[in-house]
């Protein structure tokens, strides 16, 4: 079974939620960050770089919580069947974990960017139902877990991209949403 180490609440919720869309059991492993667990050797054997989340599946000992979605969709789903599918979905995924990420999380750039990153992203759901199209996928995870921090944690007030908090209501209502971020 995949074991999973990651905070009570840290990035590792992001892969929780995309397991259980998938249906993949898995073993939560929980540090004890406030102790700092995650910079004690027995964990920094498996994560040099001292942060969650981490996963070990077999022989694998994989970092980086796009790296692992992207592992976990080419592994256990169809969504990345191709050499184009899969560059798109580590194009979002990158996106989401770079570019988005810091223009969201770093607040002294919050006001330039998101001006520039959120119209386009409006567009997208405007055009369909989900980032890649009409099927959720793993790419709804990468960058729906940001959007919906947008909420959760930033509180920002959305209202001029309708779209996209209609997106953010709708993924916070899925089961595996409410069993593992949502549970924060
Ligand atoms: N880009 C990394 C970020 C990992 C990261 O910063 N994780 C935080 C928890 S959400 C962490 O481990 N922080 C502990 C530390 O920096 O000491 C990813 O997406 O996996």
């Amino acid at each position: 079974m995949i074991k999973l180490y990651g905070g009570s609440r840290s990035r590792a919720s992001i892969i929780k939620w995309y397991l259980e869309e998938i249906g993949i059991e898995y073993e939560f492993l929980l540090l004890d960050m406030e102790a700092k667990e995650h910079l004690q050797p027995p964990f920094l054997q498996l994560n040099p770089m001292g942060k969650v989340p981490v996963i070990v599946d077999g022989d694998l000992t994989l970092w980086e919580s796009g790296a692992i979605l992207l592992y976990l969709a080419e592994k256990y789903t169809q969504e990345v069947d191709s050499l184009a599918k899969r560059s798109l979905a580590n194009q979002w995924i990158l996106f989401a974990n770079s570019t988005f990420s810091i223009g969201l999380f770093i607040e002294a750039n919050r006001d330039r960017e998101l001006p520039k990153l959120l119209p386009p992203i409006e567009k997208i759901l405007t055009d369909h139902s989900f980032i890649l199209g009409n099927e959720f996928t793993v790419v709804d995870v990468a960058l729906g877990s940001m959007l919906a921090y947008t909420q959760i944690l930033l509180r920002l007030d959305l209202s001029q991209y309708p779209q996209i908090s209609n997106y953010i209501k709708n993924i916070v209502q899925r089961p595996a949403f409410k069993n593992t971020i949502g549970k924060r």
